[in-house]
C-alpha cells in the first residue's frame, strides 16, 4: 500500500498544474490543498479494486488506475478545502496545516476547490489516456453522481441543515451514505468498471463493500473526532459536538458506535468471500478504515 501511496503522490504531482504557470497563486494554492498529505484511502481503494479484476497488474494497468485515482483524490481535497470555508465549517487546520482559506484567502479557497472539481473531470475525460472512449464516460458518470446534490454535495447540504436536529438512525444514514459514502463507494466502482472483468453479481458485491465501508469509515470519524486529540488527526477534534451537529456517537454512544463500525467491517469482509484472495488489498482496506486511529 505505502507503493501505491508513492505513486499516487508522483501522479498527482504531475497532473497538478506547476507552481510557476499563471495563476500561480491560485496552482501553488491548488498544490498546497492536494500534495504531501492525506491517508490516499480513496485512491488505495480504486487500486485495491483494480486488482480484484486484474490482480498481478503490469505498469501500464496501474498507470491506467491512477486516472480515476487521482480524479477521486481532486474531488476529495475539493471537498475538504470547501468545507473548512467560514461559510461552512470554518476550521482552521487540516491535514496537520493551515486550511487553504487561512493560508491564502477565502477567494482562493473557493477556486482552488472549483479547479481541482474540474481537474478531476479533465483527467479522466483526457484521450491522451490508455482509457477507451466508453470506460472514460462511465468513470465521468460514476464520479459526477457521487460528487454532485445525489452524493457527497447533497449529503453536505444535508449536514449543514441538520445542526442543532436531532435526527433519526435512518437519517444520520441517509446523510453519511451521501457526505461521505458516496464518493468512497465510487471509488470501489471505477476501479472494478475499469475492465469488463466482472459479472453484474460480482459489481453488486463489490458496490454492497463500497456502501458498508463508505458508511464505516464515518461512524469511525465521528467516533476519533470524540476520542482522538488534534494532534494525532491533523484537524480541530470535538468540532462537530461543538457545532451541536449529530453523530453517531451522540446519538447511538461511544461504545454501540464502536460495535457498529465492527458490524459494517464484518459485512464488508462478507461482500468479498466470493473474490477469494484477489480481494485481499480491499479487505485490508475494510479494516484499516475501521481500526485507524488517526
Ligand atoms: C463541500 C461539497 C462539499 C462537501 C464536503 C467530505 C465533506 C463533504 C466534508 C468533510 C468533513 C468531514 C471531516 C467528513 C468526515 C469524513 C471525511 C471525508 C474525512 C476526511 O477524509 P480523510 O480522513 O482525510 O480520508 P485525508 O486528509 O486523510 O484525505
Amino acid at each position: 500500500m505505502a507503493g501505491i501511496q508513492a505513486r499516487i503522490e508522483t501522479a498527482l504531482e504531475r497532473m497538478l498544474p506547476g507552481p510557476d504557470i499563471a495563476p500561480a497563486r491560485l496552482h501553488a494554492a491548488m498544490r498546497y490543498a492536494v500534495l504531501g498529505a492525506g491517508k490516499r484511502v480513496r485512491p488505495l481503494l480504486v487500486h485495491a479494486a483494480g486488482e480484484v479484476v486484474t490482480p498481478e497488474g503490469t505498469e501500464e494497468w496501474l498507470t491506467r488506475l491512477d486516472i480515476p485515482a487521482c480524479a477521486v483524490e481532486c474531488i476529495h481535497a475539493y471537498s475538504l478545502v470547501h468545507d473548512d470555508l467560514p461559510c461552512m465549517d470554518d476550521d482552521i487546520l487540516r491535514r496537520g496545516k493551515p486550511t487553504v482559506h487561512v493560508e491564502y484567502d477565502e477567494a482562493i479557497a473557493l477556486l482552488v476547490g472549483d479547479s481541482l472539481q474540474s481537474l478531476a473531470f479533465q483527467l479522466l475525460a483526457d484521450e491522451r489516456t490508455t482509457l477507451d472512449a466508453k470506460t472514460r464516460i462511465a468513470m465521468v458518470r460514476i464520479l459526477a453522481m457521487a460528487a454532485g446534490s445525489h452524493g457527497m454535495a447533497g449529503g453536505q447540504a444535508i449536514d449543514l441543515a441538520s445542526v442543532g436536529e436531532k435526527l433519526s438512525m435512518p437519517e444520520l444514514e441517509f446523510m453519511h451514505i451521501h457526505k461521505t459514502g458516496a464518493l468512497i463507494r465510487a471509488c470501489v466502482n471505477m476501479g472494478a468498471r475499469i475492465s469488463g472483468g466482472l459479472n453484474e453479481n460480482e459489481f453488486a458485491s463489490l458496490d454492497s463493500y463500497g456502501r458498508c465501508i463508505g458508511l464505516a469509515f464515518q461512524v469511525v470519524d465521528d467516533v476519533l473526532d470524540a476520542e482522538s486529540t488534534t494532534a494525532t488527526l491533523g484537524k480541530t477534534v470535538g468540532k462537530d459536538a461543538d457545532d451541536n451537529k449529530p453523530t453517531y456517537v451522540n446519538i447511538m454512544g461511544l461504545s454501540p458506535a464502536k460495535a457498529f463500525a465492527g458490524e459494517l467491517r464484518a459485512q464488508a469482509h462478507q461482500n468479498l468471500a466470493v473474490f477469494g484472495k484477489r480481494a485481499r488489498r480491499l479487505g485490508e482496506l475494510a479494516d484499516f478504515i475501521v481500526l485507524r486511529k488517526f
